[in-house]
């Protein structure tokens, strides 16, 4: 089957978001809702094993902070925290404190200028990709996408498919006209559940987890002068003679 789309991954995949970014932005709302609570890089890392920043919430609850009296509307108070902790972040990418990664947005105007379908499947919150997009790509980039499927729009998030079988419903596409581009564990989980070959772009959080199904894991997409590493991947031969990727290398590797 024809490639048609790229469905591309936000908090890892787009730009290193997660340890200066999300995780930065949770801190200043614990601060501002006066709880001596702190997320340092590694309890980070071990927190991120959850998708989803109220969810994460809960979760460093439920497992590192058992001691905290809940307030009576727990549910009110995780979302008013979350609320914060998106407003803090969408102002840090207002300030242009998060680049995107190397290659990404020479491959989404390569792919502009080809036709060829995107979509953004993600975890985060809806405001945040808007807030990404346009301090990186412009004010008009959100809708170079043709789905921005994100945040709450399905319950089950990452690594369920859930995500992805909405985007594909959405976009009236069968998942092996499709590559999904992710970073992490729980994307990959995701992706390939819902049956999308999965291209993957390593960083510090996730680059030791689990990518033996993905067609091509590379340290990043690489740019020309700027070439990515081969780590691995089930057509990792595919990348081995050239140095960053673009639509023919995407070409070869879905029909390879
Ligand atoms: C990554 C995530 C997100 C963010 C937090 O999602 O796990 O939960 O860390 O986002 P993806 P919110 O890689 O799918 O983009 O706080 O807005 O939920
Ligand atoms: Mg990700």
């Amino acid at each position: 089957m024809a490639l048609e789309a790229l469905l591309f991954d936000v908090d890892g995949t787009l730009a290193d978001t997660e340890k200066d970014g999300h995780r930065v932005a949770f801190n200043l709302a614990f601060d501002e809702a006066g709880l001596d609570w702190h997320w340092d890089e590694a309890l980070y890392g071990q927190l991120l094993a959850v998708t989803g920043g109220k969810e994460r919430i809960r979760y460093y609850l439920e497992r590192f902070n058992t001691e905290f009296t809940r307030p009576g509307d727990f549910d009110g108070f995780v979302k008013g925290l979350h609320a914060a902790k998106t407003r803090f972040y969408t102002q840090l990418l207002s300030e242009g404190k998060i680049p995107l990664r190397p290659g990404v947005e020479r491959l989404i105007h390569e792919a502009r200028a080809t036709g060829m379908r995107l979509a953004v499947v993600t975890t985060t919150t809806p405001a945040n990709v808007t807030a990404l997009l346009t301090h990186t790509l412009g004010p008009d980039s959100e809708t170079w996408f043709e789905v921005i499927a994100a945040g709450d729009i399905v319950p089950a998030k990452k690594p369920a498919p859930d995500i992805y079988h909405w985007t594909l419903e959405n976009m009236d596409l069968a998942p092996e006209q499709c590559l999904a581009l992710e970073d992490s564990d729980n994307g990959i989980r995701s992706s390939l559940s819902a049956g999308v070959p999965t291209l993957v772009t390593v960083n510090d959080y996730t680059r030791d987890d689990d990518f033996s199904k993905a067609l091509l894991t590379l340290t990043d997409l690489g740019e020309p002068g700027q070439p990515y590493t081969v780590l691995g991947g089930q057509r990792a031969s595919v990348a081995s003679d050239q140095t960053y990727v673009d639509l023919a290398l995407i070409r070869q590797l879905v029909t390879a």
